[in-house]
């Protein structure tokens, strides 16, 4: 651009917007311009108690020193090293760390940049450990309807969001899909609801459609948070592991919103008990700080590569910035920040807080189902009459007026706080919302 030509600061025009109503935000802006622990402050000079961790990543809160110091030093100290045919030392030390605090048999750790990234990677990762061990014929990949594991094409196409697919052509080829486990006779479930183990039993059907030596891998959330917030029945991922380990089918799963302490446990598969092949990582990674995700493999997958002559590549797949060092500086200083707090374990502890809180919502004007886990909670609206997903909106527009920060999913109310809310900011959160609901009935 000319430099005659410079933009007024205020002048919204050239970025375009992700997943945002564009043309809605500019005409009435919602800004945040700093950070702190549980808060935003918007650019009006409000606090915003922040009811979704940004967006399901500053787990330990805002602006937390350890990590700020520890991405200021690093940048000052090596900035950007080259991540392929070179090392430096603390992307070493940090995947030994995520491997002390991942389940049992997560034993090797590859990096990207984002959720999207860390899919894309598990999903490639599993059709060449299939290939590296003669198995080429399985190529297909299986998700879930209701899933999101980002926006690459790998993801989308394993995803089941209409709206994340329709408009992008014909997607990856030999993609199926699981039914989801959202089942109405669950409504108002508080943790996780008994109905619907069975569900995982469609696997075997899918098996016997397009027999068992084609199939790759399995992706599913543990529990969906972006398609609104959907709990897996009891004994529903224990059937899979069965199934997915008779049939000799990889197992993924996408911890981009479970990982680093949602649910009680560092990760869900340990909330669950459940230990899958690959665990996909993200957001919390580095509490939001600077992007970075990655994938957790355990040693059967990662030796399988393993073989052949020792100077050539073995896996040809990685990016420009997998195990930046800023990236690790933040990861580094996140789990410190995470083991000194208590973090990865402190929801288990909030749990029942928040659910009596979240329950108490329960005859506000047009609740139609409440769900809860861990420090996640899902109040879900009856929509508006040919109009879907505007009362959630509402609501959303709303809460942010009132000084808290929600999520909306269509009219899905989605809330993960950061992990270290006290009981008085969850009364506080909630208060909120329900002056909201009621307000805008
Ligand atoms: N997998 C899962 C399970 C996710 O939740 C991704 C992959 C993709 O991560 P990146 O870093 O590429 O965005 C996610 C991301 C929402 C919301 O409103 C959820 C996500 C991202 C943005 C909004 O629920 N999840
Ligand atoms: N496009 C071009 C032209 C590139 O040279 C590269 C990386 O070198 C990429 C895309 C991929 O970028 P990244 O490694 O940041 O994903």
């Amino acid at each position: 651009m000319p430099l005659d030509r410079k933009p007024a600061p205020n002048d919204l025009r050239a970025f375009w917007m992700p997943f945002t109503a564009n043309r809605q935000f500019k005409s009435a802006p919602r800004m945040l311009v700093a950070s702190k622990d549980m808060h935003y402050t918007s650019s009006d000079g409000r606090q915003i108690l922040d009811g979704t961790a940004g967006l399901w990543c500053c787990n330990a809160g805002h602006c937390r020193p350890r990590i700020t110091e520890a991405v200021r030093a690093q940048v000052g100290e090596l900035d950007y090293a080259p991540a392929f045919q070179m090392g430096h030392p603390l992307a070493f030390e940090l995947a030994n760390r995520l491997v002390d605090i991942a389940p049992e048999g997560m034993e090797h750790v590859f990096y990207c940049n984002s959720g999207s990234e860390a899919v894309d990677t598990a999903l490639k990762i599993a059709l060449a450990y299939h290939r590296a061990r003669g198995d080429s014929a399985r190529t297909r990949l299986i998700g879930r309807e209701r899933g999101y594991h980002g926006v690459g094409f790998g993801g989308i196409s394993v995803g089941g969001i209409v709206n994340n697919r329709r408009h992008f052509g014909t997607l990856l080829a030999g993609v199926d899909h699981l039914p989801h486990t959202h089942l109405p006779e669950n409504r108002m479930t508080r943790g996780q609801p008994e109905h619907g183990a069975h569900l995982a039993d469609e696997l075997e059907r899918l098996v016997a459609l397009h027999g068992a030596e084609t199939i790759a891998a399995v992706i599913v959330e543990p529990m969906a948070g972006s398609t609104g917030v959907l709990m897996p029945p009891k004994g529903y991922l224990q059937r899979l592991r069965d199934i997915t380990r008779k049939h000799g089918i990889l197992l993924i799963f996408d911890e981009v919103i479970t990982g680093f302490g949602r649910l009680g446990s560092p990760f869900a598969a340990q909330h669950f008990g459940v230990v899958p092949d690959m665990i996909t990582c993200a957001k919390g990674l580095t509490n939001g700080v600077i992007p970075m995700g990655a994938v957790l493999a355990s040693a059967q997958i990662h030796d399988a590569f393993m073989q052949g002559p020792e100077h050539l590549i073995e896996l040809f797949h990685g990016y420009t910035y997998s195990g930046n060092p800023i990236s690790c500086a933040a990861a580094m200083a996140t789990l410190d920040t995470y083991a000194e707090e208590g973090l990865l374990t402190r929801a288990a502890e909030l749990e029942n807080h928040w659910q009596e809180a979240l329950h108490s919502l329960k005859d506000h004007p047009h609740v139609m189902d409440i769900r809860n886990m861990g420090l996640i909670g899902a109040v879900e609206l009856s929509p508006i009459d040919g109009q879907p997903g505007k009362r959630g909106f509402d609501i959303f527009v709303r809460a942010f007026e009132a000084g808290i920060l929600i999520r909306v999913t269509g009219d899905i109310i989605a809330m993960s706080p950061p992990l270290i809310i006290s009981k008085e900011q969850i009364d506080q959160l909630i208060g909120t919302l329900g002056d909201v609901l009621r307000m805008a009935a």
